[in-house]
């Protein structure tokens, strides 16, 4: 029986962690676990045994990190077909009931660009590999785990979906904030999950299963295909040196079948867990029914943080990037500016939408580019769900791979060519697909004929396993000047989509005005109308003040702004304007100016380009040090703050420090060169510390005050700075670190110093050091910021 026909009616029980019953069997620190599918087939084999013994149906691969990053193709190869080997002969031997070996995946353990260095076609090339081998050597799944970043996760899922026909489970390690490392929430990750094809989807690791049941229940309000469980047992702790877990097999046991209980299809252990778990698992879900599983027909678009449902209220998609009638986006777009689609990006979520439209569609540029460039940089620095705007099926493919989490589609429309171009991939890709209500003989006058077209997209889509929660069908606004019954027909339209067909509508709303004047006010008439008649998103203009009023105003009256709070805090901008005349559309973002707030702006946003041209500009007034002082330390600061607590993640963090470091060049370009006449200062962050920013400020300073700096950079080992030392004989030594957790790195650095180089002195610096603490761990100085490092230099030196 396939796996996937066995989850339908039952409860399906997986094995537990692997890599703890290895340690116990003797696994060194430093030695890959995968390795030992060749040098000790029978112990990986003698494991899976005793978890099918206690009950296991699935049991998975020792292959968690097997792939080409850690293994040349060779190895690679024997190490898959031995693990896969050795689950099978434990399989074998235990007969009766059907059992079925799954591939594990887990992360490559290097992040994503723009974050990391990893591309996203090498991450889904290496995953491919690992998923060719495993099919080739006859896995019945492929489990795909322990995924803390959204991008990787679709990297390793598309590359599952491409080589391979096999089932797919996929399964994310949240944090006890309830999100992955780079930010998604259980709904965005079931939205994207669901939408490409995952034929299970759950949570792993991290946590114990109390502390996942908040993940888990969210994962169960919005998946229609089963959830699965493999917690941790518990929290660790160490103790006498070992790592322990604080949970009980039968405490774990009862934690998990509850929910179970609450519908969760398959269930296991991660870290911790043993075949004792297990075993006890088994006898806690033996008498629990399993819920059915029931179809939620979401509709849903994610982006690498969040989803955006269709249905609770009306969706504002943001019209602005579209060259259409923009002479200022067209040469933008012929120039690469893609600043331009930045700041539009930023300003409309700024103004409130809820999706951003991208369509960088011009006949002289290279359209699939631009659009992949578009999507990729725009999801750098903004976390709104991307509608891909394109007719071109080359764009749009390439756009949609690179997309992370689950796109929205402009369009498919109800040409036999439309459709065949853009279903399959709208299927692949998993996208929420815009279709349009025209056809070969154009866009019907009437409304009737455009729900008979929305029907017949509808049975066609159905073909390519997409069904009315995929769709959202745009009946098309048409001009009311050139046709006084346009409007009405297409409310007709709206309200006979949503009540006969059970589907979500979304409109171009501004179209309805051209060649009227006033149009903003035609607009937003249109609008509530249209949301009266069940409109369920718009793609409109944020800047334009009657659209966001009628938006604002219908959701009040319509019941969905809970004591009007959100009305009251919108109006409250036009109490304070009551006295300036509303001019309608407000103008588009503005240029860069020499304004320090917003190159601090320009960095939290994460705009690289935008903030290495305003401190250029700032460079004009004001002296290089005055700027990363108080404009790029300060905007790190707010940053680093949110990411404390929680408002930040790490993508939003890493694109900040790449904009600050983009100014950092700038000034450090600016600033003047002065001979170095003094004496060298070996300089570096330390081991495991990858802030540079930091250390950065303070080699210009060092270099500006004549000193002859050996910059070493970042994650330098205690080995390295010595050696640096020692060959030099550099009479001083400059160590950062920002992190608590690398404070005992640079203590055993100002060790191996003191004791390798005795002649040099050693000043230590970095946002978690204090003067004790430096003293504490044996440096000689300790500076606070990067003008102190130089006048600790000076007094150092002697000079
Ligand atoms: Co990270 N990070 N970060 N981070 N980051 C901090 C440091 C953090 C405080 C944020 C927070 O939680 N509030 C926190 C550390 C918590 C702690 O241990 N106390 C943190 C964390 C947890 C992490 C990660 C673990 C996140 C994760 O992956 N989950 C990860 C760590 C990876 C690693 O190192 N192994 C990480 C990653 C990153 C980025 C890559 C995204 C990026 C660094 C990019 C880069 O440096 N190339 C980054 C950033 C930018 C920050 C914050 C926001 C800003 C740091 C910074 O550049 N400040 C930071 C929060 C914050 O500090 N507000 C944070 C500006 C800089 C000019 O100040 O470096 O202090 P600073 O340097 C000053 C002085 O301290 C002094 O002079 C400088 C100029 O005045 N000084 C010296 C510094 N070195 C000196 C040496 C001297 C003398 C003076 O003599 C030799």
């Amino acid at each position: 029986m396939k796996i996937t026909e066995f989850l339908k009616e039952n409860t399906l029980l997986l094995d537990g962690g692997m890599g703890t019953l290895l340690q116990a069997e003797g696994l060194g620190a430093g030695e890959l676990p995968e390795r030992r599918n060749l040098t000790h087939p029978q112990q990986i084999t003698a494991i899976h045994s005793a978890y099918l013994q206690a009950g296991a149906r699935v049991i998975s691969t020792n292959t968690f990190g097997a792939n080409s990053l850690k293994f040349s193709d060779s190895e690679l190869g024997e190490i898959i077909s031995a693990a896969v080997a050795n689950a099978r002969a434990a399989t074998r031997a235990i007969g009766g009931e059907e059992r079925w070996v799954a591939l594990d995946i887990g992360p490559t353990g290097r992040m994503l660009k723009p974050y990391g260095d990893l591309d996203f076609e090498e991450a889904v090339a290496i995953f491919s590999k690992t998923v060719r081998l495993g099919a080739a050597c006859g896995v019945d799944l492929i489990l795909i785990e322990t995924m803390n970043d959204s991008y990787e996760c679709k990297a390793a899922l598309l590359a599952a979906k491409e080589s391979c026909d096999l089932p797919v489970f996929v399964s994310c390690a949240y944090g006890a904030d309830g999100k992955l490392m780079t930010g998604a929430d259980p709904a965005a990750m079931v939205a994207m999950l669901e939408g490409m094809g995952a034929d299970a989807i759950g949570v792993n690791c991290s946590l114990g299963p109390r502390a996942l049941a908040p993940v888990v229940e969210d994962y169960l309000r919005y998946a229609s295909v089963p959830v699965l469980l493999k917690p941790n047992a518990g929290l660790p702790r160490v103790e006498n040196g070992r790592t322990v877990y604080d949970l009980t097999p039968d405490a774990f046991a009862a934690d998990v079948a509850a929910l179970v209980a609450r519908g969760v299809r398959a269930v296991g252990g991660c870290c911790g867990t043993t075949p004792d778990y297990i075993r006890a698992l088994k006898q806690a879900c033996e008498g629990i029914a399993p819920l059915p599983l029931t179809q939620k027909n979401l509709t849903a678009v994610s982006s690498y943080t969040h989803a955006v449902f269709f249905g609770n209220g009306p969706v504002l998609i943001g019209e602005r990037i579209n060259p259409t009638g923009k002479k200022a986006f067209k040469e933008a777009l012929r120039a690469r500016d893609i600043n331009y689609i930045l700041r539009e990006g930023i300003t409309q979520q700024e103004r409130g939408v809820h999706i951003l439209d991208v369509n960088v569609g011009l006949p002289e540029i290279d359209e699939a580019e631009m659009l992949t460039t578009a999507v990729c940089e725009l999801q750098a620095v903004c976390d709104l769900p991307l509608q891909i705007d394109t007719s071109d099926p080359v764009a749009m493919e390439r756009a949609l791979r690179r997309y992370n989490g689950r796109p929205m589609l402009n369009s498919v429309n109800g040409k036999r060519e439309s459709m065949e171009a853009v279903f399959p991939l709208a299927k692949k890709y998993g996208a929420l697909v815009v279709a349009l209500t025209l056809d070969e003989s154009g866009i019907p006058t009437s409304a009737a004929e455009r729900v008979e077209i929305a029907r017949r997209i509808l049975a066609e889509a159905a073909r390519y396993g997409l069904s009315a929660k995929d769709l959202v069908f745009d009946p098309l606004a048409l001009t009311v000047s050139a046709d006084t019954n346009a409007a009405v027909e297409t409310l007709c339209a709206v309200e006979r989509i949503h009540n006969e067909l059970g589907c979500h509508t979304s409109l171009g709303v501004s179209n309805v005005s051209f060649g009227l004047p006033a149009r903003d006010l035609v607009n937003g008439t249109f609008f509530t109308m249209a949301l009266a008649k069940g409109l369920s998103a718009a793609i409109m203009n944020p800047y334009s003040t009657e659209m966001m009023k009628a938006y604002a105003a219908y959701r009040t009256l319509s019941g969905q702004d809970e004591a009007c709070a959100d009305y009251i805090a919108f109006a409250a901008q036009y109490v304070a304007a009551a006295s300036t005349p509303v001019t309608g559309v407000p103008s588009a973002p503005a240029e860069p100016t020499q304004t320090a707030s917003e190159l601090q702006d320009a960095i939290v946003k994460g705009l690289r380009e935008r903030a290495a041209a305003l401190t250029a500009a700032l460079l004009c007034s004001r002296a290089p040090l005055e700027i990363v002082n108080d404009e790029v330390i300060p905007a790190l600061n707010t940053v680093g703050e949110g990411f404390e607590n929680k408002r930040v993640y790490l993508p939003q963090l890493l694109m900040s420090a790449e904009a600050a470091k983009a100014a950092f060049e700038v000034v450090r370009g600016a600033a003047e060169a002065t001979a170095a006449t003094k004496g060298c200062v070996v300089l570096a962050t330390v081991k495991g510390d990858i802030h540079d920013i930091g250390k950065n400020i303070v080699r210009l300073l060092l270099e500006n005050y004549g000193y002859a700096v050996c910059d070493l950079g970042r994650d330098a080992s205690p080995e390295a700075i010595v050696g640096a030392t020692v060959e030099r004989h550099a009479p001083l030594v400059g160590l950062s670190a920002l992190m608590t957790t690398t404070v005992p790195a640079m203590e055993e650095t100002v060790a191996l110093l003191r004791e390798r180089a005795p002649w040099c002195k050693i000043m230590v610096g970095g946002a978690v050091l204090t003067r004790e603490l430096a003293e504490r761990i044996g440096a000689h100085a300790y500076a606070r910021d990067a003008m102190e490092a130089v006048r600790c230099a000076e007094q150092l030196l002697g000079e």
